[in-house]
């Protein structure tokens, strides 16, 4: 278990999962926490990591930091969500292991997994089949990522864990129109479209995909559980199980939200992946389990979100 007075680096505090750790951490007591801005810290510069990590000795280490953004974004930066994330996992996970760091938990995600992979999705299907093309550079950081804290497992006995958890959603999430997720860029176009009676909200694709989601506040909840409970060097999935399509998504968006519009389908843009839900049995039998359902946690961001700083900002 975590002692209470363990230094803690939360890698990425500012982000939508740091900063839900951080929230969860410091409600079960831990107030030891190291944090710091990628101004503060460029993780992708090695010597910088290198004299953050001499410096602070952390004890234990979550690493959320990472280049995110949902299927435009990676499909248009790919040079920079492969270098970023993969310099991000190489110095954070290598640093902690030159400093002795006890526990560190990675945090990948469930587009490691092959496109058409069977479904629900088990651990063990990695790298059984090509990846979805428009985020393989991020998941092939990923990967890497993952690969390498099984491997300093296997070589040095560092007890770095990695956690691959399904789309996430919830406070500080990105809701630029271009960059963000799916969940957020839906709950930003059919909100402006209420306030200002537009009559049809842009759905990207046919609609048709599925996707799982799960609140950050569950998976920040999920990520502390590991850190105390999980000492198996198998990447470990965190989901819902709650899947949707994105049409009823966005239905079911319009109906927590009284938008009275329609939707139509914009096919110049891609589905990405058909489905990708994942298989939590391993977790489950860890004995933790989601709390917040899918209803309650886009109401719970629809209503907590400043709209009008958002719409401000364009
Ligand atoms: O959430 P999303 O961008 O990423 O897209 P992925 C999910 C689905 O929603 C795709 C559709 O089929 C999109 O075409 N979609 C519909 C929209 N309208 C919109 C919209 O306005 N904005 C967005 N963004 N999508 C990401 C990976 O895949 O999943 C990342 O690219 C990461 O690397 C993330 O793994 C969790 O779920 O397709």
């Amino acid at each position: 278990m975590m002692e209470k007075d363990a230094k803690i680096y939360v890698a990425g505090h500012r982000g939508m999962v740091g900063s839900a750790i951080v929230r969860r951490l410091k409600a079960l007591g831990y107030h030891n926490l190291v944090l710091k801005t990628s101004k503060e810290l460029d993780l992708r510069d090695q010597r910088a990591v290198r004299a953050f990590f001499e410096k602070e000795q952390p004890d234990y280490v979550f690493v959320a930091a990472a280049k995110v953004g949902g299927i435009w974004a990676n499909n248009t930066y790919r040079a920079e969500f492969l270098y970023d994330n993969l310099m991000i996992a190489a110095n954070v996970i290598h640093e902690s292991y030159r400093v002795g760091v006890k526990k560190l938990l990675f945090l990948g995600s469930s587009c490691i997994y092959p496109k058409h992979a069977p479904q629900p999705m088990k651990e063990e299907y990695l790298l059984t089949g090509p990846l979805e093309p428009t985020n393989e550079p991020y998941a092939i950081a990923k990967i890497a990522g993952l690969k390498l804290c099984e491997t300093y497992w296997d070589q040095y006995g560092a007890r770095f864990i990695s956690a691959m958890p399904t789309n996430l959603y919830g406070p500080n999430d990105n809701f630029d129109l271009k960059t963000s997720h799916v969940l957020p860029a839906l709950l930003r176009k059919i909100e402006y479209a209420r306030r200002n009676d537009i009559d049809k909200v842009e759905i990207w694709g046919t609609g048709k995909p599925l996707r799982e989601f799960l609140h950050v506040d569950d998976l920040a909840d999920a990520c502390v559980f590991l850190m105390q409970h999980y000492e198996e060097k198998m990447w470990i999935n965190i989901g819902s199980g709650e899947e949707i399509s994105i049409r009823d998504l966005a239905y079911l968006i319009k109906d927590i939200t009284g938008y009275q519009g329609d939707f139509y389908f914009n096919t110049d843009m891609p589905d990405g992946t058909p489905r990708k839900l994942l298989d939590c049995t391993r977790l489950q039998n860890l004995g933790w389990k989601p709390r917040i359902s899918l209803r309650e946690g886009i109401e719970q961001v629809w209503r907590s979100v400043d709209w009008d700083a958002i719409f401000e900002n364009g």
